[in-house]
């Protein structure tokens, strides 16, 4: 069926539930989603989305019960509107994105590894040193583009470097990440648009995820020696691969502008930060409550289940607002205010449950040591022409922001 014409469900609702008739992925809220996210979350806990004949949540609670219980709300068929049981996928499933346990165990059990304190510690100088080269140059430059010049340049270096790619053809990873992302929403343009690309894209991905595409001694070669150990297959390492270079670049992307965004518009909270550019691993989790990359995902109900009061049958799409239950005044006081003071400790921008991100301490990484390093360089961040955000079906993200980097 294709999710943009459906018909209004046909599904008799149970009596009192919200209805809410907005489309979340038309381009103007997913331009500015907060006014639509409040609605939502004051309709109720669960609440039904005409337009695609689904539930959604956009308060904390539910949206992390949901996430912690994977036996009822599965991912097997799939994390975005495409029912993987009635609709193939785009692409050959994530190994540890779309799948449930037991499955899942194997190949977590193995990213885990890969990823673990212990390997991103050992990256931590490099990632620090990167961030130094990159500032001395644009504080030559002065004027920048806050997306290009560090939200994209510095994760796309370091990252890739992490992973063991070479140079060569690195904005494939951004427009396969792009992508990705799109597919899980509706059949809209931006949907349609990411998969006209996709067979040439995924082809490039797939090409980079192969052994002999890596270099010794990184992530990507991690995984493989867990196939030469027998945790898992070569052909799994390759698709783990893939899920590093699809997880793992536009949302740190998308953080790092993000949070450029959250302090060029708050210059006080920038201040606050030079004060103690040590607390720029707090402020980096207070940009991802605060403005999400990572907006949305779905679950499938795998059994008929009840929540907040509200029957659900099996085989149901329930669309979660990570964003949203990011900004719930139910579990955060003022939640609509950037306050780098606050501990936001509980936000959804990594998930939470057996699926939380595997990645998160690199991307937690990047996000502190960039912005601890600009905090103790660069005394103003100046906006000098209009942040314009990268509409997609699932990331919010900048495509620029211009700067004025004024040096300390
Ligand atoms: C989102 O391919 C994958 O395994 C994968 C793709 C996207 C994500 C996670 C995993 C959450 C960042």
């Amino acid at each position: 069926m294709n999710p943009d014409t459906r018909a209004v469900s046909t599904r008799e609702l149970p009596a009192g539930t919200p209805v809410i008739d907005a489309d979340p992925f038309a381009e103007d809220v997913l331009a500015a989603p907060y006014k639509l996210h409040a609605e939502m979350r004051e309709a109720g806990p669960l609440v039904w989305l005409s337009k695609y004949g689904i539930w959604a949540s956009a308060r904390h609670r539910e949206c992390a019960d949901v996430l912690k219980d994977y036996e009822t709300f599965c991912s097997s068929a799939g994390v975005g509107l495409a029912n993987f049981k009635t609709e193939p996928p785009f692409r050959p499933p994530s190994l540890v994105l779309e799948t449930d346990p037991p499955e899942h165990t194997r190949a977590r059990t193995a990213l885990a590894r890969a990823l673990s304190q212990k390997a991103v510690t050992a990256l931590q100088s490099e990632f620090e040193a990167q961030a130094d080269q990159l500032i001395d140059r644009l504080l030559q430059q002065r004027d920048i583009d806050g997306v290009a010049d560090i939200a994209i340049a510095y994760p796309l270096k370091v990252f890739p470097d992490a992973v063991g790619l070479n140079e060569e053809g690195r904005e494939n990873l951004l427009a396969y990440g792009n992508l990705v992302f799109n597919v899980f929403g509706p059949d809209n343009r931006l949907r349609r648009e990411a998969l006209a690309i996709s067979a040439e894209v995924g082809e490039w991905i797939m090409r980079h995820c192969e052994r002999g595409a890596l270099s010794l001694g990184g992530i990507g070669d991690d995984l493989y020696q867990a196939a030469d150990q027998g945790l898992i297959t070569a052909e799994e390492a390759g698709l783990l691969v893939r899920s590093l270079l699809t997880a793992g670049i536009d949302t740190t992307v998308g953080g790092i502008g993000n949070a450029l965004y959250c302090f060029a518009q708050h210059p006080e909270q920038w201040d606050l930060l030079r004060r103690d550019p040590g607390q720029a691993k707090h402020a980096f989790e207070e940009v991802l409550r605060f403005e999400a990359p990572v907006q949305t995902f779905f679950r499938t109900s795998a059994k008929a289940t009840e929540l907040a009061g509200t029957a659900i049958a099996e085989n149901e799409k329930i669309l979660l607002f990570l964003g949203a239950g990011n900004r719930d005044p139910r579990r955060w006081p003022d939640a609509d205010q950037f306050d780098i003071t606050r501990r936001p400790s509980g936000h959804l921008a990594f998930g939470t449950g057996i699926h939380r991100c595997v990645g998160q301490r690199v991307a937690q990484m990047e996000g502190e040591i960039i912005l601890r390093k600009l905090a103790e360089r660069v005394e103003r961040l100046e906006q000098t022409g209009p942040a314009i955000h990268r509409l997609n079906n699932t990331l919010r993200n900048l495509d620029s922001l211009p700067l004025r980097l004024h040096g300390a």
